[in-house]
């Protein structure tokens, strides 16, 4: 049955930053799908906010605190969740930072902050959770990348360095895990609605006007739009995708852009 490449039924997940946004989504999808949800955060009320929202859309999610940048602090999370759920299967590194500030601007404290964050932690992460897949047989590591891992622009440089370098990891850990069949690829979000854009995105901000032009879809992505991109990638139905960057962005990297109307023909 094709349902069945989809069936996630007893799936240990884990998501990085799964309490709201695009984490939340993913952590949504890969549940109703049948997955075992585990959720980080470094907010204990955040956290304890998320579960409720989980256990509303019928999922019983495992919250689990921790820095993704603690190396120690990892190490003692993943245990929690092996000892308390089981191997994980499938991993989302999602939690993400950003310091939209020029470079001539930013403390290189900051910039380091966000390449730990964005960079450092999914090779922290990815490196505590694959010994257990290899044991298992396999498994799924899910990177979260951007169009900042193609793209630069102004402000964003700790950023884009840490995404552009997030997609060469997944590059790095496809080829040296794919002979343990898991599969490691990485999803590069357009411009998704989520409380990191909404300075950008609101209250008639002129990038709004930019994220317009430069997304044939006309919109800004909503966090399911990567939930379900996730789904693809965390099941069955992907077993011989390894090492890709699955760009879900309404059709940003295939469009230069237009002045609006003047294309209009
Ligand atoms: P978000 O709303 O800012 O959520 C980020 C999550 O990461 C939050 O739950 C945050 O927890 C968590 N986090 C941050 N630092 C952490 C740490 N040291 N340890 C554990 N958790 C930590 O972001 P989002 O928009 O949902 O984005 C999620 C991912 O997608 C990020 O990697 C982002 O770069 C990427 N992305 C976003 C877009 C977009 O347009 N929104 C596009 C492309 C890629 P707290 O809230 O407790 O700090
Ligand atoms: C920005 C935005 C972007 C998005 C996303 C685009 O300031 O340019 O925050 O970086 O978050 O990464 O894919």
């Amino acid at each position: 049955m094709i349902q069945e490449l989809f069936n996630l039924k007893d799936k240990v997940v884990l998501v990085t930053g799964g309490t709201h946004g695009i984490g939340m989504s993913v952590g949504t999808v890969l549940g109703k799908a049948g997955a075992k949800i585990c959720v980080n955060d470094l907010s204990e009320e955040k956290l304890d906010e998320a579960k409720k929202e989980y256990t509303a859309n019928g999922i019983d999610a495992f919250t689990v605190l921790f820095d993704v940048t603690d190396e120690a602090d990892v190490d003692t999370g993943i245990s929690k969740i092996e000892e308390e759920v089981g191997t994980i299967d499938i991993l989302v590194n999602n939690a993400g930072i950003i310091k939209r500030v020029p470079i001539l601007d930013m403390p290189v404290d900051d910039y380091k902050q966000v390449i730990d964050v964005d960079l450092v932690a999914p090779f922290i992460v990815g490196k505590r959770v694959a010994p257990g897949m290899i044991k298992k047989g396999g498994g799924k590591i899910i990177n979260m990348c951007s169009m900042m891992s193609v793209y630069g622009r102004n402000s964003v440089s700790a950023y884009a360095s840490a995404k552009g370098g997030l997609k060469l990891l997944t590059a790095n850990m496809c080829c040296e895990w794919a002979k343990y069949n898991i599969q490691v690829n990485g999803i590069g979000p357009g411009y998704i609605a989520t409380a990191q854009t909404a300075s950008i995105r609101e209250g008639g901000h002129p990038f709004n006007d930019l994220v317009m032009m430069r997304t044939p879809a006309g919109r800004w992505g909503e966090p399911e739009d990567i939930g379900n991109a996730a789904l693809f990638l965390a099941s069955d139905a992907s077993t011989f995708v390894n090492g890709h960057i699955l760009y879900v962005d309404g059709g940003i990297l295939a469009n230069f852009g237009y002045v609006k109307g003047e294309n209009d023909l």
